[in-house]
């Protein structure tokens, strides 16, 4: 019998349950130090989220999330709620010695992700680890790809393509969510799936943007509003309110390289329903991958003789491609619940490591500077903007590699 590692999760919409799917299903396909015990499920609602613990499979559920991280039977705080509430019950969570769990983006301003990576910092020094949720980093094709640019087998990285495409909002009456909602979600598009492409990028490359131009644009500006007074849920009346974040966000980047890459997210690109999508080209050869077929990977070797050069479609199911050998036969498919196994197991073999887990609160902050930084450049009409504290943070990182 491995030690429990009893965790809480604050909240209880999509990213719940997925998360929810992680924590449950990790321990039976790989063999975990520790085994995650699901604990505790915090919502608002009573009645709602003892529904919700008895369907996730919770042993209890309760509303008030100070209290519970406090309680010395938790190990774990998982924050799936909105961004506006992350911060703080991230910094309190690590301030009671919790390791912490945050989903992505870290937070809805630069300030907050600021804070909390100065709380994960101060945290780490005791030994109690954090980590933010870009789970698309922990697919068996995504993490291949950073393994062979990582192996040189791209050359120098050249030029990269990264679009997150929806189209959940074309439809004009589509009601006005808390994702539609500034002082809520903090942005648009560019937050919730642009936030996503930044990652994949840096994450498949090595390398961090440090200056972006770009452009956000609000395609619907007035939308219903939901009956209910949180605008979570709830039937739309005729009431109409507006739309006070980005619907599509394009954007430019350099890496540090000096490479360039391009960026789109979107929820108005018909058709597209979950299309993470990224190019990358190098001296020796290219990466193409798709979310929507993500169990492949198309690489295009340049070192073959001309005559057999062509993209080769990879089928990223075999027992040495990175996760995958823990799940089905080769061939057999997995899907986008299992990012989430994958990070619950990646966190958990991190704190019975003892070691920092990636991506840190210090790339969430990074992440979060990046947005900032599009926002400022689509403010100043796309004028080329710095980064802030690129360099700084990317050299931390490096001397944290190398000790
Ligand atoms: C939004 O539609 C969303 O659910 C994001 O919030 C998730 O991060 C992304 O994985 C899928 O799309």
């Amino acid at each position: 019998m491995t030690q429990p590692l009893r965790i809480a999760m604050i909240g209880a919409g999509f990213m719940g349950a997925a998360h929810s799917q992680g924590w449950r299903v990790a321990p039976r396909f790989f063999d975990l130090p520790r085994t995650p015990e699901m604990s505790i499920l915090v919502g608002r609602d009573t009645a709602r989220t003892q529904q919700c613990a008895d369907t996730w499979g919770w042993g209890e559920s309760a509303t008030d999330w100070r209290e519970v991280i406090d309680r010395p039977d938790v190990d774990v705080v998982d924050i799936v709620t909105p961004g506006d509430t992350h911060a703080e019950i991230a910094i309190a969570a690590l301030e009671a010695g919790k390791h912490v769990l945050c989903e992505k983006p870290l937070a809805n301003t630069v300030d907050e992700a600021r804070r909390m990576a100065d709380a994960a910092a101060t945290a780490a020094a005791n030994g109690i680890r954090s980590m933010v949720g870009f789970t698309y980093r922990r697919l068996p094709a995504t993490t291949f790809a950073r393994d062979l640019i990582a192996a040189g087998r791209l050359g120098e990285i050249r030029q990269v393509r990264a679009e997150y495409l929806q189209d959940w909002l074309s439809d004009a009456e589509a009601p006005l969510t808390w994702r539609l909602q500034k002082d809520r979600a903090g942005s648009g598009a560019l937050g919730d799936i642009g936030a996503h492409a930044v990652d994949i990028t840096e994450f498949m490359t090595g390398q961090r943007l440090t200056r972006v131009a770009g452009v956000l644009e609000t395609i619907i500006a007035e939308r219903p509003v939901l009956a209910t007074s949180s605008g979570l849920s709830g039937s739309a009346g005729a009431e109409r309110g507006a739309v006070t974040v980005d619907d599509l966000a394009l954007f430019t980047g350099r890496l540090e390289s000096g490479a360039l890459a391009s960026f789109e997210a979107s929820r108005f690109r018909l058709g597209r329903k979950n299309g993470l999508r990224v190019e990358i080209a190098g001296s020796l050869g290219s990466l193409s991958f798709d979310l929507e077929s993500p169990n492949e990977l198309h690489y295009y070797d340049a070192t073959l003789p001309d005559t057999e050069q062509g993209f080769r479609r990879i089928l990223v199911t075999e027992p040495g491609h990175p996760y995958a050998g823990s799940w089905w036969p080769t061939g057999h498919m997995l899907g986008y619940e299992h990012g989430f196994s994958h990070q619950a197991k990646d966190f958990v073999e991190a704190i019975a490591a003892g070691a920092d887990p990636r991506p840190s609160f210090a790339d969430g902050l990074h992440v979060q500077e990046v947005l900032d930084a599009v926002v400022r450049s689509s403010d100043a009409d796309g004028v080329w903007t710095g980064v802030e504290s690129a360099t700084s943070v990317a050299s931390v990182d490096r001397v944290l590699a190398a000790s």
